[in-house]
């Protein structure tokens, strides 16, 4: 069965009575439904920046925006949807097999990534019209 992407709220700890800000965390298997091999984060993008434009074949993954605003569309081949992270304790989880497109909408906005895999080239789609026939013949 297709798995679809999910909107999360990553566990979230104010201290507000003491003006020290929130504190949010994530642990594999128990908020997430895989384990983590990967961290990355992508910062120092300007407003309107796009990036992305793949697919992954195996890789899970986990995306939060600690700071600024970050815009994800999803195309699973057969719908596009848009969803805004701008909440450092709203996480986004992306099973394989969706074509995603980044839009930055704040400079400076930061992407961090939790991921399933190790970085692997291989699997990963960047041709649209690949990705596609890849979901035609796997889905
Ligand atoms: C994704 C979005 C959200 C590595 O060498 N190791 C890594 O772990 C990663 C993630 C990237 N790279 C290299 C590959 C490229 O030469 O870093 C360069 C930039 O990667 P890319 O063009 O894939 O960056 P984005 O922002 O288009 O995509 C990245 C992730 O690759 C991708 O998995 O979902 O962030």
């Amino acid at each position: 069965m297709k798995k679809s992407y999910s909107i999360i709220n990553l566990r979230n700890i104010q201290n507000e009575e003491k003006d020290l800000g929130g504190l949010t965390f994530v642990e594999e298997l128990n908020d997430i439904p895989f384990g983590i091999k990967r961290i990355y984060s992508i910062y120092g993008t300007k407003a309107e920046k796009r990036r992305g434009f793949h697919s992954h074949k195996s890789n899970w993954q986990l995306l939060f925006c600690p700071y600024g605003c970050i815009e994800l569309i999803l195309d699973d081949g057969y719908e596009k949807n848009v969803v805004v992270l701008d909440k450092p304790y709203t996480g986004l989880i992306i099973p394989p097999n969706y074509w995603r497109e980044i839009v930055w909408k704040q400079d400076n906005s930061v992407l961090m990534v939790a991921a399933s895999e190790m970085y692997d080239p291989d699997e990963y789609i960047r041709d649209y019209d690949e990705f596609m026939t890849y979901i035609q013949n796997n889905a």
